[in-house]
């Protein structure tokens, strides 16, 4: 089962749970208009089974604006999780590299703060690049929507935008390189009710588009990430409380080769197959 966050015209933000007809059933219409609040029911599944089987107005997905599917939670990332990711950390900074080399091993995650909620731009909308960096790329992960107990309740697309050289030069400039006007985007759905075993079996696929054309394309099995899902989500709970829950973008798997950077107009198109896929333009900040 999958939920979105959409608005159409004008219109205030609604609730909808997605259909595999490309159809929604507006939530709203039963007085369900925050996924904040939905995320916190126990028996989420069963309540959604019931809403799914009564009568609500239904709309197509071609006639909505999808907007990023969550309502004020913060978005953190955890980093180094899978062996690519570590490989690219470590060639791109000498100086930094035995950080990334222990940190994979460690038992304490790496994790940082990645955006507030209002800034992260949703489905369709532009991604940034900055203006004072060379070497810019999209990470591709998977995100977890943890409710204010740390349960993960569901999963989305997330881009952890980066720009590397900035991120190579020193390790204390990771702030700079990672949170900046357009740096995360998240959609389009939230996908619920599945496990993490069932999570580890889908597939992360990256496509990036100049003029039309494909110029990067890369793929990577949810399975390689390395550390166990509670454990992630753990750490980012650990001696802090979130009243609204969080997002939690989980590393990336697919790094583009070094001669690449993305430029402004790009299109950056991020699937992931059990929840859905995610297309955001490229613009310079
Ligand atoms: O410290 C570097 C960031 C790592 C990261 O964002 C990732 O592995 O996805
Ligand atoms: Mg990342």
């Amino acid at each position: 089962m999958k939920l979105c966050r959409f608005q159409q015209g004008p219109g205030r933000p609604r609730v909808g749970l997605v259909r595999d007809d490309d159809t929604i059933l507006d939530l709203s219409a039963e007085g369900i208009d925050r996924l904040t609040s939905l995320f916190e029911f126990e028996g989420l599944a069963a309540q959604l089974g019931a809403l799914a089987g009564q009568n609500l107005p239904r709309l197509a997905l071609a006639d909505v604006q999808l907007l990023a599917p969550f309502e004020q939670q913060e978005v953190w990332a955890v980093g180094v999780t899978y062996l690519r990711s570590k490989k690219a950390r470590m060639d791109e900074s000498e100086f930094s590299a035995t950080a990334y080399d222990k940190v994979y091993d460690a038992p304490r995650p790496e994790l940082f703060f990645k955006s507030m909620p209002e800034k992260v731009i949703g489905p369709g909308g532009a991604v940034g690049i900055r203006s004072d960096a060379r070497w810019s790329v999209p990470e591709p992960e998977l995100a977890f929507v943890l409710n204010s107990r740390g349960h993960i309740v569901g999963y989305t697309v997330g881009n952890d935008m980066s720009s590397r050289d900035i991120e190579g030069e020193n390790l204390l400039y990771l702030p700079q390189a990672k949170i900046y006007t357009g740096s995360c985007a998240l959609g389009p759905f939230v996908r619920v009710s599945t496990t993490e075993a069932e999570a580890r079996t889908w597939k992360i696929s990256l496509e990036i588009k100049r003029s039309g054309a494909a110029v990067f394309q890369g793929e990577v099995s949810a399975g390689q990430l390395k550390r166990p899902f509670d454990e992630m989500a753990g750490y980012l709970f650990r001696c802090q409380s979130f009243p609204n829950g969080a997002v939690l973008l989980t590393g990336t798997g697919i790094v583009p080769p070094d001669s690449f950077t993305l430029a402004a107009g790009d299109v950056v198109r991020i699937a992931i197959s059990g929840v859905g896929v995610l297309e955001n333009s490229v613009v310079t900040v």
